[in-house]
């Protein structure tokens, strides 16, 4: 029929013909002449004209591997699994391609012909910031860990024009700077204009009679967008496998509207392209702060769309029409809910184009689908409202309606009279302007639903979801995050690496839980020297990043307090800030008897329009300019914010940190990854039991971490009669830090810039308890003031936190989504 024509019709040129086999590839060496010759036409060579020709020889090394490994997964010899996320935080690929591929020295050989080392040439490629945070980098460590663990995982997200803005700090304010990160060419990724697709938008719905008298429903008159497929190599850790992440790009399809084009506006047409292009063009930053932007759900419905029709292609390729077998064979696994709309998507796929009758098509939606949330918070929880989502995707939202219907009798089924059970779980939240709730639409459609710790997941069963769980308890799950080892250990902290493999062997790389050995060299002398002179050049890495982009000295001898994550009130940087005024202002107080002198880091980007993330940042520059330009002060302390904190910073900073702040209000923070690589890299952890907090510490054992502040219960109770002044009363210390940034000691040419942030700390509406927990949180801020008084005894803790982060690798992680959610794959 001519639905399925229209499908059919896009993957032509397509003739099934194979190529004769290439001749095997080259030695490393010799393609990188090769092309370093053909990408130039000039004499003088700059490293990013070695960094392109490196990583093109890479990629060139790759491809036997790739297509033999496309090759075999087509037979569906396991089940596959699609990871759609409309982020994939990859930061770089050179240094962690060629230490999967086993080519480091290989590739530090080749260049020692052009005078240049490894590491600068690695520094030449501009990061792929596809994402916001620790939501979008889950998804690259996932990916890593996939390939690794030889799963037959496909991610599949969007190719951003403009990835993560660049944030640029002018006067103390965050200025967004556009992200161009493929001016200079992608040289990892290959495009497959071959295998676009066409993704529907607009139009309305009809209904028509077949030949049999079967009634269908069809979307005409819709404007369609071309989804061109980029594909990059996801190599993984020395076993020959290579996965692949497809991002798919809008295009313009050749259908012009032909009237214009006969009263000859030729011109008008074509340039009437770039609307279908919009649709790729750019990352929203908005991390989880509010958003609801109509561009967004197109970008979504893009990605969902063109990725099922993909899966479906190559599983009728493969097996025919029959899809009785599809979920036994595919599982697609929705990074939290902005695919979600991939469940309506694949009922008008089967429904629409494969004719397919609403119970077979929902068997099989249900038994694919698979949930990950990762966030409580309110302003988090995406809805669409009913007339935007219905103008934009006529189907869908019809078909959406019919889901919610036939799933209301179920619930009507189970607490049979119960109209308010049926308004409260509803997937349409009515109203003068009724919205469809996506988490709601997400879990009705699972076999399973997982959160991201063990704490966020026990709060989505009695909280958020309760009425889901008492309805499907056994769709219910945690999947506690983990980060790749690969990258957060091995690439980015070669000396440690060396130290691990002089005493451990190299096996960690791929199970972590060998750290463990680690233990048994605590009290060796030996060890623990060499473990601290490790540490040292770390921080004296970390400490010429802070002087080159910060212009603060930070000093190796001093104790290095780091908080980087996204600015948010809930991850309470600005918690961490007013212990830097507290600690300035004992230090002006001539108070600094046993106290450690330190250097205190914070970096993070905020919403752009976030505005008291934004202050807090101005803050921060606000404070560090009086702490850094007082010569009694800076012998005790340092303060810097790092502008434009990114996944390559990150793999400076958390080698060279000694103390990891992870500081979120309890029960706020889902699981926290960045936590993580601080433990790896042998920081301790000051922290609140949040998030994953709690099993690191669980891990390591409390006396190795520094823990303070209300549990979430706790939070939870002391929210219903919140008094933040009874606090302030009762703190000294801190009745003194607000009253210094009331003073306007830190905006003397800004008079009440800081306002609204010692107004919310005082306000018996403060959600994230900043008065509660302040004196607390300074006590911990001393306990390990008094440790690091002792090196030896600090290093000894700092050994047992990567000894026990073994089971924060993100290997492990995806070993249980293998077996116990992806079973088959
Ligand atoms: C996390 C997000 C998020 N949770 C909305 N939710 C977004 C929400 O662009 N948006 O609209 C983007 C991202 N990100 C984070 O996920 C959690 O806050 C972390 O605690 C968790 O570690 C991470 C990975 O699970």
């Amino acid at each position: 029929d001519a639905q399925a024509d229209k499908y059919a019709a896009t993957d032509a040129g397509h003739t099934g013909e194979r190529l004769p086999p290439c001749e095997p590839c080259e030695a490393l060496a010799a393609t990188l002449n090769r092309h370093l010759r053909a990408g130039l036409c000039r004499d003088e060579r700059r490293v990013e004209d070695l960094f392109q020709a490196l990583a093109l020889s890479v990629k060139e090394q790759l491809l036997d591997d790739w297509r033999a490994t496309r090759n075999a997964d087509n037979d569906y010899g396991r089940r596959q699994v699609a990871y759609l996320s409309l982020e994939f935080l990859m930061g770089r690929t050179l240094g962690n391609a060629l230490l999967n591929l086993d080519l480091t020295d290989e590739a530090r050989r080749c260049l020692t012909e052009h005078a240049v080392a490894l590491e600068t040439v690695e520094e030449a490629e501009h990061d792929a910031g596809l994402g916001n945070g620790g939501l979008g980098r889950l998804a690259a460590c996932f990916l890593d860990s996939c390939a690794s663990m030889d799963l037959a995982v496909t991610g599949y997200g969007i190719r951003y024009e403009y990835g993560m803005f660049a944030q640029k700090i002018v006067d103390g304010f965050q200025i967004e700077r556009p992200d161009r990160w493929l001016k200079d060419g992608n040289p990892w990724e290959v495009r497959q204009a071959q295998r676009a697709l066409t993704v529907p938008f607009f139009g309305h719905t009809e209904s028509y009679v077949d030949r049999n008298g079967r009634r269908h429903m069809q979307w005409v008159g819709t404007q369609d967008v071309l989804a061109v497929p980029h594909d990059m190599p996801v190599p993984g850790y020395r076993n020959g496998r290579i996965n692949t992440l497809r991002l798919w790009k809008a295009e313009a399809t050749d259908d012009f509207d032909l009237e214009e084009f006969n009263q000859g506006d030729y011109a008008e047409a074509v340039a009437r392209k770039n609307l279908a292009e919009q649709i790729t063009m750019v990352l929203y930053p908005n991390d989880a702060s509010e958003n609801g932007k109509e561009l967004r759900l197109r970008q979504q419905y893009f990605l969902s769309s063109a990725s099922l029709q993909d899966l479906l292609r190559r599983y009728v390729r493969r097996f025919g029409e029959d899809f009785s077998h599809f979920a036994r064979h595919n599982v697609v696994q929705l990074n939290d809910t902005h695919p979600a709309i991939a469940v309506p998507e694949l009922m008008r796929l089967l429904m629409d184009v494969y004719c397919l009758e609403w119970d077979q098509a929902w068997e099989i939606t249900c038994h694919t689908m698979a949930y990950t949330n990762h966030t409580l918070l309110p302003e988090a929880l995406e809805r669409w409202s009913v007339r935007t989502l219905g103008h934009i995707l006529p189907r869908i939202m019809e078909i959406i309606f019919e889901i919610n219907a036939r799933y209301l009798d179920s619930v009507a089924h189970h607490w049979p009279g119960d109209g308010h059970k049926l308004a409260a779980m509803s997937i349409i939240e009515e109203g003068p302007e009724p919205q469809v709730r996506m988490a709601y639409l997400a879990i009705v459609a699972s076999f399973s639903v997982n959160g991201v710790a063990a704490l966020h997941t026990r709060l989505l069963k009695d909280g958020l979801f309760r009425d889901f769980y008492a309805l499907w308890p056994e769709r219910f799950n945690n999947k506690t995050n983990g980060v790749t080892p690969r990258r957060w250990l091995a690439h980015c902290n070669p000396r440690l690496a060396a130290l691990l493999d002089s005493r451990l062997g190299s096996g960690w790389k791929s199970d972590l839980s060998l750290l463990s050995g680690l233990n048994a060299f605590c009290g060796d002398r030996d060890f623990i020297h060499a473990w601290r002179e490790v540490k040292q050049a770390n921080k004296q890495a970390l400490a010429e990043l802070v002087s080159r982009e910060c212009q603060v000295q930070f000093d190796t001898a001093m104790l290095f307090d780091v908080q980087v994550k996204r600015i948010h009130e809930y991850k309470r940087q600005l918690l961490n800030i007013l212990h830097v005024i507290h600690l300035y202002q004992k230090i002006l107080a001539g108070d600094t008897e046993h106290m450690v002198p330190r250097c205190v880091l914070i970096g993070g980007k905020a919403a752009p329009g976030y505005a008291m993330a934004k202050l807090i940042i101005k803050l921060a520059g606000n404070v560090a300019h009086m702490v850094n330009s007082d010569p009694l002060v800076t012998p005790w302390l340092r303060f810097a914010f790092l502008p434009n904190y990114n996944v390559s910073a990150m793999e400076r900073i958390c080698p060279g940190t000694d103390l990891s702040e992870q500081i979120s209000t309890a029960g706020k923070e889902a699981s926290g990854t960045g936590n993580m690589k601080f433990m790896m890299n042998g920081a301790l952890t000051i922290g609140t039991l949040d998030g994953a907090n709690i099993e690191m510490m669980e891990e390591v054992g409390e006396d190795n971490f520094f823990l303070f502040g209300l549990s979430a219960d706790e939070v939870a109770a002391t929210k219903r009669d919140y008094r933040p002044q009874e606090f302030i009363q009762r703190s000294p210390a801190l009745k003194a830090v607000l009253g210094l940034i009331k003073s306007g000691h830190f905006s003397l040419l800004e008079p009440g810039i800081f306002e609204p942030l010692v107004q919310a700390i005082e306000s018996p509406w403060d959600q994230w308890m900043l008065a509660a927990d302040f004196d607390a949180y300074c006590q911990a801020q001393h306990r390990a003031n008094e440790l690091y008084r002792n090196p030896e005894r600090w290093a000894a803790c700092s050994i047992r936190n990567t000894a026990a982060s073994g089971r924060f690798s993100s290997d492990v992680t995806i070993a249980n989504y293998r077996d116990e959610i992806w079973k088959g794959a």
